[in-house]
């Protein structure tokens, strides 16, 4: 080991040497341009020249070496961008390579796009994309490429455990880095060093960077001493020669000496500077070697080049189990079912303020990896529970068995030293709510995503109702209690903890008025009756507002609406249904299929319960193309509405709030008495709530359920 001077003189010799490769190499990697085109006098040409000046003057002094930006409002002229540098090169070296890609993608060579419509151009060092699509956030794997050095290793055994290993620890740091991008080494015994990168377009989540890089691993050929795998969304490579700079690399924290096996970076931060200087000189002939292949791929002359359309195969799969870690799976045995707090407290940062994800019914919730990498939500519950131990342990278990690709998996649970804690998977979009009614993040949600969603809850809806082994009725189905996951599928969260945690005297009081204004039905609302067609009230509403955007409680609308339901009852009735979608899809959605949605919408709030269909007849709606739908009677809360009631002597509601209160002086105390559930004040308060603006509250989540 040199002395720190001299250890230092040489790592940064390595450095500059590394600065002359990264300027003299920069070599197109991928370039696909779209078949469609546009004029020179479309407003998309300019709009096009706007985008890529903002892109490239943008990226370069981004603390990430990134921007995304859109240009143009009306469908036909909007473009989307997204500009990236690796993050281990300059400033100039980004905004030179950027301006490169920005003149060849719309230059007339066969390396550019001339006038299509979208392009990604994938240079070493940065990479460019544009398209008339909105694609920020959507992992492309559609096409890539593969290069890899002619040699071979000379211990493929042991090379290929070391490379899978390297970028093992790569994945999870690339995909959880801000900049998407993490570089290391291994120093194998006998062999060379070998150094690794993965790197994602920033746009991604963290899961499907992981995934892309998964996906991009497995198609190395691990045999060779060098290789590089890209997508649109990512790119792995390795070398046995430092390729990258050690600027990439943040300096070290505390080594960790008693590590078992020192993770990437720290060896890379260990050995980098030296083994670099003994390796890197004699390598240039490989590296020129990759130019040369990058060459010869560039110079094809179809759209894309070198292009392998990666289908997402059995045999990628295969690869994919081999090389990356098999997740436990932890609902086969009681025992894997309890967590240890040590394990919890060391996953969430000691429950730390910067892991909590945010604040539910029952106290808040943290975000967790585990030592295997693997990433949870834990729920710390508040109060106090007297279960024991071993209750605890199989109503978890019984809860974990129930599986359905649309509900939120509980993975299990921890009792300790006071604390009740459930871990669930973790789902990186988080909820419905956080995009639906977010200007800036609904543009994510795109029509094929919302119907996604809408069937996706009613599948995960019909396992509750019929299909499971229990019967649960979920009794506070809303946006934030649906949660998606890095495909934009919905999960539905919160259906057991009823069940988990029997409440004390105070929250079964709670439990009778759980649920939450705006998604109540009538029935339950006015008498806190529930039923599986209660969960179809307010199946109803979310499917509302996910066609119009808009939230139910605390609904601002025009044309006098009260709340969401009078406003697109209003629009229906006079055949004007189209009007209330989200203009925020900006027309771009299948009119039937949405006027179907918006009727069942409709149908699943109707005012008298047994007019709502079941879920099992909704799934079937749902996917059906020719299914006749029942006509439509009177949605509750549309202010036309009649409520019958036996036990109220109200004949209809009026939603005006004085004669609300008129109509309940006339209820007698004894009702009150008999709905225990129900006070008068809580009625008022109720309908308080339907007709002010008041928000939605995250009130606890009561799920009721009873075995088959
Ligand atoms: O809407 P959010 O961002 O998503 O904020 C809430 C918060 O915790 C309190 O409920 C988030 N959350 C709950 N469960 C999970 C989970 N399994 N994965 C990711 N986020 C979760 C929820």
């Amino acid at each position: 080991m040199p002395s720190p001077p001299a250890g230092l003189a040489l790592r940064l010799l390595f450095q500059l040497i590394l600065l002359f490769h990264l300027q003299a190499d920069s070599a197109n990697i991928i370039k696909y341009c779209s078949d469609d085109n546009f004029t020179s006098s479309n407003p998309y040409a300019s709009n096009l020249q706007v985008l890529l000046s903002n892109l490239t003057a943008s990226a370069p002094t981004s603390s990430t070496l990134s921007s995304t930006f859109s240009v143009g409002t009306s469908p036909a002229t909007q473009i989307f961008g997204l500009s990236q540098c690796r993050p281990d090169v300059s400033t100039a070296i980004c905004a030179d390579c950027l301006s490169d890609a920005a003149a060849t993608a719309t230059g007339n060579s066969s390396d550019g796009c001339g006038n299509h419509k979208s392009a990604t151009l994938r240079f070493d060092y940065c990479l460019l994309r544009y398209s008339d699509r909105l694609f920020f956030g959507i992992p492309d794997e559609t096409l890539h490429i593969s290069v890899w050095n002619l040699d071979n290793a000379s211990n493929p055994a042991v090379f290929d455990s070391q490379l899978h290993s390297l970028l093992r620890d790569l994945s999870p740091k690339a995909a959880s880095a801000a900049s998407r991008f993490a570089v290391g080494m291994r120093t194998p015994e006998d062999l060379d060093n070998i150094y690794g990168m993965a790197w994602c377009t920033p746009d991604l989540f963290t899961s499907d960077c992981a995934e892309c890089l998964y996906d991009a691993a497995g198609l190395l050929d691990s045999r060779r001493t060098g290789g590089l795998v890209a997508f649109p969304s990512c790119l792995v490579r390795f070398e046995v020669f430092l390729f990258f700079s050690l600027s990439a690399i943040p300096p070290p924290a505390v080594q960790p000496a008693e590590a078992e096996e020192p993770t990437a970076q720290s060896l890379a931060l260990d050995n980098g500077g030296e083994n670099a200087g003994r390796k890197g000189k004699n390598k240039t002939n490989k590296i020129l070697l990759l130019i040369a292949i990058f060459g010869a791929v560039t110079s094809s002359t179809l759209s894309a080049i070198l292009i392998i359309l990666l289908i997402r195969s059995k045999a990628l799969q295969r690869i994919r189990t081999r090389f990356w870690i098999n997740k436990v799976d932890l609902k086969n045995s009681a025992d894997s079912l309890l967590f240890e707090l040590s394990v919890l407290r060391k996953a969430t940062n000691n429950f730390s303020e910067e892991n909590k994800l945010g604040e539910g019914g029952f106290g808040p919730v943290y975000k967790g990896v585990l030592a295997d990498g693997q990433q949870v939500a834990v729920k710390r519950l508040s109060g106090t529970s007297k279960q024991g131990l071993a209750e605890m342990k199989n109503e978890v278990l019984f809860v974990a068995k129930l599986q359905h690709r649309n509900l939120v998996r509980l993975l299990g649970c921890c009792l300790e030293e006071n604390e009740k804690l459930l871990v669930y998977e973790y789902l990186p979009n988080t909820s419905l709510d956080k995009f639906l009614f977010d200007p800036a993040r609904k543009m994510f949600l795109d029509w094929e995503t919302r119907f996604k969603i809408i069937e996706g809850i009613g599948r995960g809806l019909l396992y509750l109702h019929e299909d499971s082994r229990l019967r649960i009725i979920h009794r506070d189905l809303k946006a934030s209690n649906i949660l998606l996951d890095a495909n934009m599928n919905p999960k539905i969260s919160d259906f057991g903890l009823a069940k988990l945690f029997p409440i004390d005297e105070t929250q079964r009081n709670a439990s009778h008025i759980a649920g939450t204004y705006g998604y109540m039905a009538p029935e339950y609302a006015l008498h806190g009756l529930f039923s599986t067609k209660s969960d179809v009230f307010s199946f109803g509403v979310l499917i509302l507002e996910i066609i119009t955007g808009r939230r139910n409680s605390g609904f601002q609308g025009s044309d006098h609406a009260m709340n969401l339901l009078s406003y697109v009852w209003q629009y229906y009735k006079k055949q004007m249904a189209i009007k209330v979608v989200d203009r925020s899809l900006c027309d771009k959605f299948q009119s039937q299929e949405v006027l179907k949605c918006l009727q069942i919408g409709l149908l699943c709030v109707e005012d008298n319960q047994r007019l709502r269909p079941n879920v099992a007849s909704l799934v079937v709606m749902l996917s059906s193309q020719s299914v006749m739908l029942p006509a439509l009677a009177k949605p509750a809360f549309t202010g036309d509405a009649s409520i019958c009631s036996e036990d109220f002597s109200v004949a209809s509601i009026d939603l005006d709030l004085t004669k609300l209160n008129e109509k309940m002086d006339g209820v007698s105390g004894k009702k009150d008495d008999d709905h225990s559930s129900f006070s008068r004040n809580k009625f008022k308060q109720r309908f308080a709530n339907y007709t002010s603006a008041s928000p939605s509250v995250n009130d606890l989540t009561i799920t009721e359920m009873e075995v088959r």
